[in-house]
């Protein structure tokens, strides 16, 4: 249990400094040979993609997947037949239209301001194409596809490609497939990993090259979009997850024992528990590895790994101080069992998304609360923001400004000009308010 400046001290974070599992570091060597760094063997994936498009997407896929497509496309047929259990394909339909409704309520037009001056304002445009990376790995994650589909069409956005790893017989589970189809996604790729960033990035064959990616991914995916910003757009840098539950003396150690486990499950998660309780921390601690026992395999080691290489366990003077440390922090997740959670809400500045209270649990908002569970991790909410519609906009400024307003205006402007240094912009202002020449005389 910390507290105080050790609380502060290990709740500082750094994003270049998340460390890489030994276990990664250990395939990397059994793959290539060699003792490389996640950024070589990216760096490296990334310029055979770019300079041998599908062949390389194909190769990649088999190296690190097991599983060679032949067809790096999912096909109109394979899409059409996908079927899942009626109550599941219920399932998906409801998270569908909740995630769509709430992002419809998400103010995202432009504006036209018109005075005497004339007109300035901005347009708002959707993006071309849109890339959305969906992992794979331990589990497939169709809900990621939802959290990051439908926000994209709410904006207009009429081209949506898919990435997924596929299983190792080259299959994409049919969840996502059914779920891709209800959305109106356009197009699957067989894909996962720092190849299908490339291929997203810089076009194949099959793939066209988009004009953003989106979406959450392991550390070499996250590299991989690290890299070619710039040649794309990319909406964040969502990695390993994270939630913080701050709690009091009123919170059901039950309940925070579950939050925190549920986030555990999820690979390289880190589970934080600040309280303003001691015995709270003590009967959590209990109910955690009662919980973690009670949960199947493979979950339990999950889980386990998570709990035991990275959670932290926080004593706080006072729920003010919690709320310090919490911000400090910046969690993906930060959830607030407190007796009145609401009186809190003010005082959060940086997070992902805040969950409040005992009904509003995490493992919800990751499904069918409504708001994208694509938030910002590793710290970066102190300037990043979740999955939302203006992702997938751009803004075109407006400027239709009238012959008086010039006149006003533009010595200002000639003189800002001069004093850069830029005659040519001085005068091309200046050319524009002199008396009117002499008109040409007629043939
Ligand atoms: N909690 C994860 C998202 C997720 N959980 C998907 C279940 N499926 C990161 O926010
Ligand atoms: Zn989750």
């Amino acid at each position: 249990i910390m507290q105080g400046d050790e609380a502060r001290a290990a709740l500082t974070r750094s994003f270049q400094d998340i460390p890489v599992p030994d276990a990664v570091l250990a395939r990397i060597h059994s793959t290539f040979g060699e003792a490389l760094t996640p950024e070589q063997v990216v760096t490296r994936i990334l310029a055979d993609v770019r300079a041998r498009g599908d062949d390389a997407l194909r190769d990649w896929t088999e190296r690190l997947d097991g599983a060679r497509p032949d067809a790096l496309l999912v096909s109109e047929e394979e899409l059409a037949s996908a079927t899942v259990e009626p109550e599941l394909h219920a399932a998906l339909e409801l998270a569908i239209a909740r995630v769509r409704a709430f992002y419809e309520r998400q103010p995202a037009g432009g504006f036209m301001h018109e005075n005497e001056d004339g007109t300035l304002g901005q347009l708002v445009r959707p993006l071309g194409r849109v890339g959305v990376y969906v992992p794979g790995g331990l589990a497939p994650l169709v809900s990621t596809l939802i959290h990051t589909a439908v926000p994209a069409q709410v904006a207009g956005v009429r081209d949506l490609t898919v990435t997924t790893p596929p299983d190792r017989a080259g299959r994409i589970h049919p969840a996502i497939l059914v779920a891709a189809r209800l959305i109106g996604v356009t197009r699957v790729v067989r894909a996962g990993g720092a190849q299908a960033i490339g291929a997203l990035a810089y076009g194949t064959a099959s793939v066209p090259a988009v004009d953003k990616i989106a979406g959450p991914g392991n550390l070499f995916v996250v590299i991989a979009k690290r890299l070619v910003y710039g040649q794309v757009g990319i909406e964040s840098l969502p990695g390993p997850t994270e939630t913080l539950v701050l709690a009091d003396d009123s919170a059901d150690a039950r309940f925070v024992a579950a939050d925190l486990l549920a986030q555990a499950e999820h690979n390289g998660a880190e589970p934080v528990l600040v309280s303003t309780s001691r015995d709270l921390l003590i009967e959590v601690e209990r109910e955690l590895h009662e919980q973690l026992e009670a949960l199947p395999e493979p979950n339990r080691s999950w889980a386990r790994d998570s709990v035991d290489a990275r959670a932290k366990i926080v004593l706080a003077g006072t729920l003010e101080e919690g709320l310090e440390l919490a911000n400090l922090y910046a969690p993906e997740h930060l959830c607030l069992l407190t007796r009145d959670p609401w009186a809190l809400l003010d005082g959060v500045t940086r997070a992902g998304g805040v969950f409040l209270g005992e009904s509003s649990m995490e493992a919800l908002g990751d499904y069918v609360a409504g708001p994208s569970h694509v938030m910002p991790t590793g710290g970066t909410a102190r300037f990043a923001s979740p999955v939302n519609v203006r992702d997938f906009q751009n803004i075109i400024s407006v400027v239709g400004v009238n012959d008086s307003a010039l006149r006003r205006v533009g010595p200002h402007a000639a003189r800002l000009a001069r004093a850069e240094g830029l005659e040519a912009h001085a005068r091309a202002i200046e050319t524009r308010f002199r008396p009117d020449p002499a008109p040409a005389r007629p043939l």
